[in-house]
């Protein structure tokens, strides 16, 4: 593309910042430019989507001078950089986001406008890229925004895949999946960067020589391999020029062959390297909830690990050639047990490549990794058959074995003669190689992402490795990015507080707290109801157009909106929604303020009764929203492929929020801050940071019920807890039960729910009935909705607790996470850019 019909953009942005003006003018004209140039069209005869590709040019082209002039900083000053390396990065759509960050949104805004262009149809065209399931990836996403707004030197580190998270369509109550190809139309916001591709090596096996010197090396022979080329995306920071870069991995084959220069053996090892190439960035995998040796995932993770360590240690060695200094100047931190193998595979490097003696990569290693664990969910605890590893990865398969041997020694030290130890502690242990346990051997911080995970880490599921190495336990609690989740997804919420309280917020989030001040105000919780009246008509109108449901906006707005999981508990909140229309049924003139329902979730595809609850809801659904005696005080509605673009307009839209996960089983949860930051009110149980929400805002402004953690844990340790007497004992909640299976809700089939039930009763072998305590909460839960209704009936105290949420919401933003990362963990400093020579 010529760079010169694109210039004029960038001039705008410089204009913008020198002296406050922008031209639509030359935008519209860059925008007119691009059109012509890429499509040969005119404003008038573009398709939407060409509009967006030209508009999205126009955008990239100003980040471009900010990346170069970090990439000078980074390059000038040499910072120390984080390496975020996560299988998932959740990004959502990318056009809105930089427009907000490069503080241009309003003016692109208006200038669209006036071609009679809605920015908003625009931002529709953009596939949004679902790089992950649910919060581990979103997560990663929101930090990278904030790392960038903060000025700190970093890179993500993840996969290209083709397909993202599959497209949920709902086809007669039941989840289909289908593949989301989102890379069809090309992607602005990505860079091919092919000068900086390497080889990863899998396969094969491991030669032993010695050398002159009496050195053994190790070499790995009759490997299988591919190139890993890297896409770089901007991640563009809050109005101060700083752009970091996502780096995310493609695989390639290695060499492109001619038939003719083959024997068969090497035409047969040539198409097998272009398959893996090919298969190698397919598919993200969906979270399942149960451990299968998956070959191709323990592939993916080696490949962007080894590749992302490669590049890393290439950019450092510009600079350095003692590879002692590299804790000074990196840091690798591990999003999960997925790129743990990062731990041996820096070690292989560092003394097969660098030949560095064992003790020196060991040091060296030890003071640059870092984990963090999202779960405690012992599907999440990523295990790998040796034989799977050690076939796959032979050379890093012998350095996690002399990793293991060098701790078990350690543990015997320590523990001698305890054999139960090792059988907790070890590395390699029952024919498994257990990745958590390397990255807490290796790493030097080992974080959990709420306090009460943290300790539920140190006190239970780590507490061998945390009495072993208690300084290297810390506590983070996950935060979400105000940029996103309130200046672009909420913007009539957005102008409001900016008018009250001044523009901080965006970078400084505790900046709400002086809302407190207006909270008790009517004038202003009259303005906050209006915008949260006029969030509901948006949310509604989005349900009209893509479910057919018309809801009622002066309903509350009840809404669950999260990965598909039984302990996140979408079950008991369907279940009491069963409740709620008996009721109403039976007692049609109760009191009873209209409800709307609202759940989005996608079920992993082999999660069977994950997608049996996504068929009950849509069950309930139909009998529900079809039966005219309840009077419209009832609806459920359960919108279709739940992703990052339309999360933005659900919370915005929600007044309650259900985080009803059974205690101790979500680590954090980070919904439950977007919609705090959107006004809705909690309804959850004293799990993850609900714990710290409840700490913030207080019991009179949130809505907390259910089981305790400690609770939680001490009926499983003494297995004491028997649904079956809560199921007696109760008779709505029998009732409700037993309509799974009498046909209220599957007239044709009266078994379609048979396994919910019977995970609720009736366990099948292997299995604990009602492990998620679903009916022990039930009551609690009953009673805390019946709280909200009657609540919300009184407007004044509902806007009050609702501003109260805002303004303690300040803590709950990733620029205090990533603070605490880089004060505890990571050690950066800040970078400047400055673009007036630019
Ligand atoms: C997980 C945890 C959440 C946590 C998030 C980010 C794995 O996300 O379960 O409790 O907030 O990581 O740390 P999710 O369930 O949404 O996929």
């Amino acid at each position: 593309r010529g760079s010169i019909n694109l210039l004029p953009f960038s001039a705008i942005r410089r204009n913008m910042m020198r002296d406050n003006t922008f031209s639509k003018k030359v935008f519209i004209k860059t925008v007119s430019d691009n059109l012509k140039n890429k499509y040969r069209k005119t404003i008038d005869d573009a398709t939407q989507q060409e509009l967006y590709q030209a508009v999205s040019e126009a955008v990239k082209d100003v980040i471009m001078d900010e990346w170069i002039a970090t990439q000078r900083v980074m390059d000038k000053d040499d910072p120390k950089v984080v390496y975020y390396m996560s299988m998932e990065f959740l990004m959502g759509r990318a056009l809105g986001n930089n427009l907000i960050n490069l503080s241009a949104y309003k003016e692109v805004k208006e200038a669209l406008n006036e071609i009679g262009v809605d920015i908003n149809a625009i931002e529709d065209q953009e596939p949004d890229p679902a790089l992950g399931n649910g919060g581990l990836g979103r997560l990663a996403a929101c930090f990278m925004d904030s790392l960038a707004t903060l000025g700190y030197p970093a890179y993500g580190c993840g996969i290209r895949y083709r397909y993202g998270m599959f497209k949920q369509q709902i086809s007669d109550g039941f989840q289909i999946e289908v593949p989301d190809n989102w890379l069809k139309d090309g992607y602005p916001f990505e860079l091919r960067r092919p000068e900086y591709c390497y080889e990863v090596k899998f396969g094969g096996y491991v030669q032993e020589s010695t050398d002159e010197n009496g050195e053994l090396h190790f070499e790995q022979k009759d490997y299988q391999s591919v190139l890993a080329v890297p896409y770089d995306m901007p991640i563009v920071g809050y109005d101060n020029n700083v752009v970091n870069s996502l780096m995310i991995w493609d695989a390639e084959p290695k060499n492109g062959f001619s038939l003719e220069s083959f024997d068969q053996g090497d035409y047969d090892k040539a198409v097998e390297q272009e398959n893996l190439a090919r298969n190698l960035v397919e598919v993200l995998y969906p979270n399942d909830n149960h451990v299968k040796g998956k070959e191709l995932r323990l592939k993916q993770q080696y490949f962007f690990v080894s590749a992302s360590i490669q590049r890393a240690l290439a950019r450092f060695k510009k600079h350095h050639s003692d590879l002692k200094d590299l804790p000074n100047k990196a840091v690798f931190q591990m999003n999960d047990t997925h790129p743990t193998v990062a731990v041996a595979e820096l070690m292989r490097i560092l003394v097969d490549e660098e030949h560095l003696s064992w003790d020196d990569a060991w040091d060296i290693t030890t003071r640059c990794v870092a984990y963090t664990n999202h779960t405690i969910m012992a599907e999440a605890l990523e295990k790998w058959p040796i034989e799977i590893f050690q076939r796959l990865l032979p050379r890093v398969y012998q350095i996690v074995d002399e990793i293991n041997r060098r701790f078990v020694m350690q543990i015997n030290e320590r523990y001698p003669g305890n054999e139960d130890k090792v059988r907790k502690m070890a590395i390699l242990y029952d024919g498994q190689v257990k990745m958590a346990n390397m990255a807490i051997v290796a790493g030097y911080s080992v974080n959990g992402v709420a306090k009460l995970h943290t300790e539920i880490l140190k006190n239970q599921e780590l507490h061998d490795f945390y009495e072993m190495f208690p300084e290297k336990f810390n506590n983070k609690t996950n935060g979400i990015t105000q940029r996103r989740f309130l200046a672009h997804a909420n913007p009539l919420l957005a102008d409001w507080a900016t008018k009250k309280v001044g523009a901080g917020w965006i970078t400084d989030l505790t900046m709400l707290s002086k809302l407190k001040a207006y909270a008790d105000s009517p004038v202003a919780q009259q303005e906050f109801a209006e915008i949260k009246r006029a969030n509901k008509v948006r949310l509604a109108k989005y349900i009209k157009e893509h479910n057919g449901i018309d809801v009622n906006p002066d309903s509350i707005f009840d809404v669950q909106v999260k990965r598909l999981h039984e302990y996140k508990r979408q079950l008991m909140n369907i279940l009491h929604v069963m409740y709620l229309y008996n009721k109403i049924k039976e007692n049609p003139s109760m009191d009873f303020y209209p409800r709307t329902f609202i759940f989005g979730a996608k079920a992993a595809a082999g999660y069977r009764n994950a997608k049996k609850t996504i068929k009950l809801i849509n069950s309930v659904a139909d009998v529900i929203n079809n039966d005219a005696s309840i009077d419209g005080k009832l609806k459920v509605v359960f919108i279709e492929d739940y992703k990052v673009s339309n999360a933005e307009i659900i919370f915005a839209a929600a007044d309650v929020s259900e985080q009803i996960s059974t205690a101790s089983k979500e680590a954090s949860g980070t919904g439950n801050m977007k919609f705090m930051l959107n006004g809705a009110l909690t309804i959850g149980t004293m799990d993850g940071a609900n714990v710290e929400m409840f700490d913030e805002v207080g019991a009179d402004n949130m809505f907390i019920f259910g089981m305790s953690s400690d609770e939680v844990i001490s009926h499983e340790n003494r297995h004491d807890y028997n649904p079956v007497d809560v199921y007696n004992n109760d008779a709505e909640l029998r009732k409700v039960v037993n309509q799974l299976v009498d046909g209220t809700y599957s007239p044709n089939d009266h078994e379609l729910f048979r396994e919910l039930y019977n995970s609720l009763l009736n366990p099948q072998q292997g299995q604990v009935a009602d492990r998620y305590f679903i009916l022990a909460d039930f009551r609690s839960y009953a009673n805390a909705q019946q709280k909200i209704n009657d609540y919300y009936k009184n407007k004044s105290a509902w806007r009050k607790s609702a501003l109260l949420n805002i303004a303690h919401v300040g803590k709950f933003s990733s620029d205090r996470t990533i603070q605490e990362y880089v004060d505890d963990i990571w050690h950066l400093d800040r970078i400047t850019v400055n673009m007036a020579g630019v």
